[in-house]
């Protein structure tokens, strides 16, 4: 069975990131997408909250499960006997960063490869970042996120 790992930080799960989930779904036998938890930035959702719009956002997709983790993404995966990493890649400026990181976890764990997947061009722009910073400034952002995605930031900038 070939599994692979979708790694992020999913703050919130964009369009994009649905885009790579779905399209690495056809690929691999089975996907899972874990979510780092990671105490050093302030999230807009915490962990549960971005695994449970994950779980929303894929429930159609049969083959794709979610997860967290913490510590190196090299331990996680050696633990879960998988050797597949998927990441998106947007633009140059992602490509250093990611190549840099895909490198390093194969020197961490030699049985791991890293599969890049190009974004889509209407995705290529988009991050979570930039969808949090246009909505807090009461930009558009439909089209961008899963309308799930939508509401639960309309309630979290509310509440
Ligand atoms: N189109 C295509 N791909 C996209 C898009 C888009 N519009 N938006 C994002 N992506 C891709 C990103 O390139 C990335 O591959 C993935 O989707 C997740 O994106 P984010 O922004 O949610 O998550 P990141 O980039 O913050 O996640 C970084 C990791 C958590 C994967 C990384 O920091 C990590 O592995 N940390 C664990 C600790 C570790 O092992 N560190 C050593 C690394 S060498």
């Amino acid at each position: 069975m070939k599994v692979a790992v979708y790694p992020g930080s999913f703050d919130p799960v964009t369009n994009g990131h649905l885009d790579i989930i779905k399209r690495s779904a056809k690929l691999f036998d089975r996907v899972i997408v874990a979510v780092l938890q990671n105490q050093s930035k302030s999230p807009l959702f915490d962990v549960e909250e971005r695994l449970e719009l994950l779980r929303v956002v894929t429930r159609d997709v049969q083959n794709v499960e979610v997860d967290s983790f913490s510590g190196l993404l090299v331990d996680y995966v050696r633990d879960k006997g998988i050797h597949s990493i998927v990441k998106g890649l947007r633009a140059v400026s992602d490509f250093e960063y990611e190549f840099q990181m895909a490198l390093m976890n194969r020197k961490l764990n030699t049985d791991v490869e890293t599969v890049f997947m190009m974004t889509s061009s209407e995705y290529s722009y988009l991050s979570s970042s930039l969808v949090k910073e246009v909505f807090k400034f009461k930009g558009c952002i439909k089209g961008l996120v899963p309308e799930e995605v939508l509401g639960a930031m309309v309630k979290k900038y509310r509440d």
